[in-house]
């Protein structure tokens, strides 16, 4: 265990060296800051006891009320009292259940023609994650099948998006149909641990067949917690982690997903989303107004949401734009404060840092491998335009790179610059309190894993090594590394 420690270590510092040569250091520090920044973000060797500022996730911004099924729905500690008020705006346009058109209340209308759901909340749940249908739950709320052929283009019929529900008088597209396998696998101890494999297919299309060729990716909706400081971490720092040709030979490779922002037309860092397909929350929040919900916004004005021209009886419904004007469905400044509401969401703080039990499996985390992808800690962009994300030391337990996490896991789907094998290492921060917020312990991006230890028998690809010295620890220290993740 020391040696691999020593090993990630030197990666870690490689990765660094690398950049500084490349020149492409973040730009908004002084020579003496950069120093206390990357001494203050070095991986940890001493597991004796919790680090500085450890339990406090979103730095200055963590939120410290008791656990509860509200936890991820506080604001960052440290807005400002105006933004507390913009922060509440947002929360009801984040919870608002938009309507068909035309309607008496026109504020609120313009929703599809096809939908996945009426409003943000239902499918991010109490700003946590969503999860597969529940037993004898037809509706598949909260999750969602993508849909493209090779090239990169959606469907020529669906589009890319299966929308499984539809304004009166139009057809939604289909359904989703999950079907699930139980496949054992066995732990060197000769534990036994059921994995459930899932394959996807549509049912009920109602526009004809789907593109022989298409490719389907489901996808849960992701927490909401954090994300605005996610989004404040220099990507010169993201990007020393990237190692594309795994160049000091550990087997992590780690690439970054360029994608072309629609804000500016120019290309951006992705992040958010599954496959960091997004470069901000902005754009991520436009989009699913239009994909999920059928709303038009300025940045993404697609009244028609999803609907392609070989759908055209949606395309022959009525919108919310027709009776405005050409105003969006979802006018100025509505997607500006969605946008801060979710940018401004806080992080819990971490419960039972100290615990011998939680600090022995940090201890066994770093030395499997996990942290070379869960990096645990970034300093966030002096410059950052709100000053409640400046600057803050966070744990976000993510490089947000894309990885081949292997077989098991592959959607076979590309998505931007990520291969059909590749996810973004997402947050661990609050995944502890999944439970507690959402009802549930479905992890990963279908949701497929019903437990933590799950999730981690399910690392493939560039993450096997670390699966299999999970899978070969003892019960014990098996336990003390999800006692570690129940304390993020
Ligand atoms: C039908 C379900 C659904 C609805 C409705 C929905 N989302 Fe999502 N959301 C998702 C899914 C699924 C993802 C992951 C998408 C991906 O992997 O590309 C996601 C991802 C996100 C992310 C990125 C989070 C991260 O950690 O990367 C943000 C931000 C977000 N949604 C905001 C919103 C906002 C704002 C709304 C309302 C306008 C909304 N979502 C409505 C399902 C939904
Ligand atoms: C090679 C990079 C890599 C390594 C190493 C790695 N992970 Fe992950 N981890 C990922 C990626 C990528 C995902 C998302 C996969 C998906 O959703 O299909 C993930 C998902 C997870 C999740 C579920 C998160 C969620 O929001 O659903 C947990 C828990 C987790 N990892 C824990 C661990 C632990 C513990 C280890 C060490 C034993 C580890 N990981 C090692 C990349 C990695
Ligand atoms: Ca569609
Ligand atoms: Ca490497
Ligand atoms: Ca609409």
């Amino acid at each position: 265990m020391q040696l691999r420690l020593t090993l990630i270590l030197v990666a870690l510092l490689a990765g660094g060296l690398a950049v500084a040569q490349d020149g492409a250091v973040r730009g908004d520090l002084t020579a003496e800051d950069l120093a206390r920044v990357r001494a203050v973000t070095a991986p940890t060797t001493d597991f004796s006891r919790a680090e500085n500022f450890e339990g406090k996730p979103a730095g200055a911004g963590t939120t410290t009320f008791a656990a509860n099924a509200d936890s991820f729905s506080h604001f960052l500690d440290n807005l400002s009292f105006e933004q507390e008020e913009q922060f509440k705006l947002g929360n009801a346009l984040f919870r608002k259940i938009w309507v068909s058109s035309p309607s008496s209340t026109q504020a609120s209308d313009g929703l599809g023609p096809l939908f996945n759901a009426r409003g943000c909340q239902s499918c991010h749940i109490k700003d946590g994650r969503g999860h597969p249908p529940f037993e004898g739950q037809a509706e598949n709320v909260s999750m969602f099948l993508r849909l493209s052929v090779p090239g990169g283009a959606g469907d020529p019929v669906y589009g890319t998006q299966l929308q499984d529900f539809a304004v009166p008088g139009l057809m939604a597209e289909g359904r989703m149909v999950i079907d699930y396998v139980e496949v054992p696998v066995t732990l060197d101890d000769g534990t036994v641990v059921s994995l459930r494999q899932p394959s996807y297919a549509v049912a009920d299309l109602s526009y004809g067949p789907l593109a022989e060729d298409v490719m389907l990716s489901p996808r849960v909706a992701n927490p909401m917690i954090g994300l605005g400081l996610v989004e404040q971490i220099p990507a010169e720092d993201i990007l020393a982690l990237a190692d594309p040709d795994d160049a000091d030979g550990d087997g992590i490779s780690g690439r970054a997903n360029w994608v072309v922002a629609p804000e500016t037309g120019t290309e951006m860092l992705g992040r958010f989303g599954w496959k960091a397909g997004m470069a901000s929350v902005r754009s991520q929040s436009a989009s699913a107004f239009a994909g999920d919900i059928g709303i038009s916004t300025p940045l993404v004005n697609r009244p028609f949401g999803d609907c392609t021209e070989g759908q055209a009886a949606c395309l022959a419904m009525p919108t919310g734009e027709q009776e405005r004007l050409g105003v969006s469905e979802a006018p100025d400044p509505v997607l500006d404060l969605v946008t801060f509401y979710a940018q401004t969401l806080g992080v819990p703080e971490r419960r039972d840092v100290d615990e011998p039990a939680v600090l022995r499996g940090k201890a066994a985390f770093y030395g499997a491998g996990c942290a070379s992808c869960h990096t645990p800690k970034f300093v966030t962009s002096r410059n950052a335009e709100n000053p409640a994300h400046r600057f803050q030391l966070i744990w976000p337990y993510a490089d947000f790179l894309l990885h081949d996490m292997g077989e098991g896991l592959a959607d076979h789907r590309p998505e931007e610059q990520a291969d059909g094998f590749e996810w973004r290492t997402p947050p661990l921060w609050g995944i502890g309190l999944t439970e507690t917020v959402s009802g549930h312990t479905f992890f990963l991006h279908d949701g497929r894993a019903r437990n933590l230890v799950e999730a981690i028998l399910w690392h493939g690809g560039e993450a096997q090594a670390a699966r299999d010295a999970f899978a070969a620890m003892s019960q014990t220290t098996r336990d003390d590394l999800v006692a570690f993740l129940e304390s993020l």
